[in-house]
């Protein structure tokens, strides 16, 4: 109850500074240690989804933030609820995705006694997150707020945890709100721009790579224009394709694991590399074989939203500090040459693109992934979302599915697994009207599968497609690789996920042939309830290209290396 001597308790503070910042959602599993923050939620006006993990709860604001650009927003009780939390955090770090975590802490005066549940946030959190606070008094609640949303928000976004002590959330205070948080955009120079017009005006073989987090919609279709005029091939990092049409004329294809070769030599052999908003990080850069580090054989413009990292890996012939938004805009203002003299190239790049992806390889068993993408990609309109976590079975998403639009590919570019189901039910709390689809594999789905629960209590009619082999099925392809013949820990025994679904109170089906799976889909969606649709594939179908038996005989005869997905 708020209190009308102009006082307020730490919780009412926080929580009126939410709203201030424009925070709809936020996601939580509730804790004794911070139910003052709880209680200054009710009558609020805010989306609050409660889960039934916090890995759930803390990817679910990490997709938020990664997809809106402001900060996800998620709140977990002491020492085990941040812990479990942590999945969530690392990957907010390693995607480049604004969030806040908000963990309770135990009262000022128990800090330093080893108290229940008490950890030192700042020590535990402190290389993980981009930064790691305790708010000691509720009158600097405003300002910290404040901070957070811009430490989370600026150069290379990431995630912020901010420990609140129980008995500073009650305590009371007059303190003046901060204002509205404002990302702020880093412009290119002129120069900047002078500089990457002669470079583009001198290039043959010019290629684009577009990766990393801080985009838009508007930023995407003005790179679009500029790839139109420039007639340059763009291809798209690890689990970045949302932010290329995968059906656009100057389309390359996909730079992340099980890449078409054909891409692969062309970004090797390109003269001039523009990569925007990308780190070109180890799984983009295969395994950092990509580019001669640290001068790359060609010329690389590298644009980056913080300084610190541009030179980190690669130096550039060209580095410009700039937030691809900004940047994108300026785009605006260059010239293409008059003739293109690599016109060609663009089109075999597309070419190429469109025949890696147009049919799906034949595959052991009844259900072939590959197949179902095809056909998703024909029947969903081009504003559905696609979310996935880590696993072999990605590849055949990465592979036939062409993302259309802004926002609509959402996955861990860190490799983290039980990540696809609680995006999915991000994407759906915040695109009630989209069809949101969750790509899972057995094990991956499992590691953030009790949030089915959470989809069946908030009616969100996520359909997740579970990819089940019965086996931890990329660990088991590096054994057929590395120790042919030798299983071990990478076997797995599944529940029926159908009957899973419908214990839970949604719908589930089992499909085990690719011909069943539209009737499949088409009965899951008319459902209308979250719904799961169990693939039962044949093991020996281990990625887009090889299959065990074919991989640990070549192992055996001493073939080496066979190079497909990573996670
Ligand atoms: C949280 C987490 N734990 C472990 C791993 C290591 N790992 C990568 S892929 C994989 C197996 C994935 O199995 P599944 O989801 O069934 O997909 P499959 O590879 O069989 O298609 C494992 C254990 C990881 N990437 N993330
Ligand atoms: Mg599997």
């Amino acid at each position: 109850m708020r209190s009308n001597d102009g006082t307020r308790t730490g919780g009412e503070i926080l929580i009126d500074q939410l709203a201030i910042h424009g925070v709809q959602h936020v996601t939580c599993v509730p804790g004794e240690s911070y139910l003052a923050a709880l209680d200054a939620f009710y009558g609020r006006d805010f989306v609050l989804t409660v889960c039934r993990h916090e890995s759930t709860a803390a990817i679910m604001a990490e997709t938020i933030g990664k997809m809106t650009g402001r900060p996800g927003i998620c709140f977990v009780t002491r020492g085990p609820g941040a812990t479990n939390a942590s999945a969530g955090i690392h990957i907010a770090r390693q995607d480049s995705s604004p969030m806040i975590v908000f963990v309770g802490q135990v009262a000022r005066r128990m800090r330093g006694r080893d108290a229940f549940q008490e950890l030192d946030y700042r020590a535990v959190f402190g290389t993980m997150a981009k930064w790691a606070t305790e708010i000691d008094e509720p009158s600097v609640i405003p300002e910290v707020v404040a901070h957070a949303f811009h430490v989370a928000c600026q150069g290379r976004p990431g995630p912020v945890v901010i420990a609140l002590p129980e008995d500073m959330l009650t305590e009371r205070a007059i303190v003046p709100d901060a204002k509205p948080f404002e990302p702020v955009e880093t412009w290119p120079g002129l120069t900047d721009m002078s500089r990457l017009q002669k470079l583009l005006w001198a290039a043959e073989r010019p290629v684009a790579v577009v990766g990393g987090s801080r985009w838009s919609e508007a930023a995407t279709a003005t790179l679009t224009r500029f790839a139109e005029r420039f007639a340059l091939p763009v291809a798209t990092t690890f689990r970045r394709g949302h932010l290329f049409d995968a059906e656009h004329p100057c389309y390359a294809g996909d730079l992340g694991i099980g890449v078409n070769p054909k891409l692969l030599a062309r970004v090797k052999r390109a003269d001039l590399l523009l990569v925007v908003g990308d780190r070109l990080s180890e799984v983009p850069a295969q395994g950092y074989t990509l580019l001669d580090i640290p001068d790359p054989q060609m010329k690389l413009v590298h644009v980056l939203p913080e300084a610190d990292e541009l030179g980190r890996v690669y130096q550039p012939a060209l580095a410009i500090n700039a937030s691809p938004t900004a940047f994108c805009s300026a785009l605006e203002g260059l010239q293409p040459p008059n003739e293109i003299s690599w016109r060609a190239e663009v089109e075999t790049a597309h070419a190429d693109y469109l025949a890696w992806s147009e049919t799906a390889t034949p595959q052991p068993g009844g259900v072939n992934l590959g197949e179902i993408m095809v056909w998703l990609r024909g029947e969903l309109p081009p504003e559905a979302i696609i979310t996935i976590g880590a696993g072999n079975f990605t590849g055949w998403v990465h592979r036939y599915y062409r993302t259309r639009q802004y926002g609509t590919l959402v996955g861990p570019t860190s490799g983290s697994m039980g990540y696809g189901f609680p995006a999915a039910l991000g994407m759906q709390a915040l695109h009630p009207d989209r069809t949101v689809v969750c790509v899972a594999g057995d094990g991956d789905f499992l590691m953030t599968g009790q949030d089915f629960a959470t989809a069946v209590q908030y009616e969100l009619p996520v359909v997740v497609l579970i990819y089940d082999n019965s086996l931890y099925g990329t660990i088991r392809m590096h054994q057929e690789r590395e120790y042919p013949g030798r299983v071990i820990a990478t076997q797995l025994r599944n529940p029926d996920f159908a009957a899973y679904a419908q214990a839970f109170g949604g719908f589930g089906i089992t499909v085990d042939k690719s011909a069943d799976f539209p009737a499949a889909f088409a009965a899951a969606r008319k459902s209308g309830k979250p719904a799961i649709i169990h693939l039962k594939a044949d093991p020996e179908a281990i990625s887009t290209f090889a299959t065990l038996t074919g991989l640990r005989e070549k192992a055996l005869a001493g073939g080496g290396k066979n190079g497909t997905h990573r996670s």
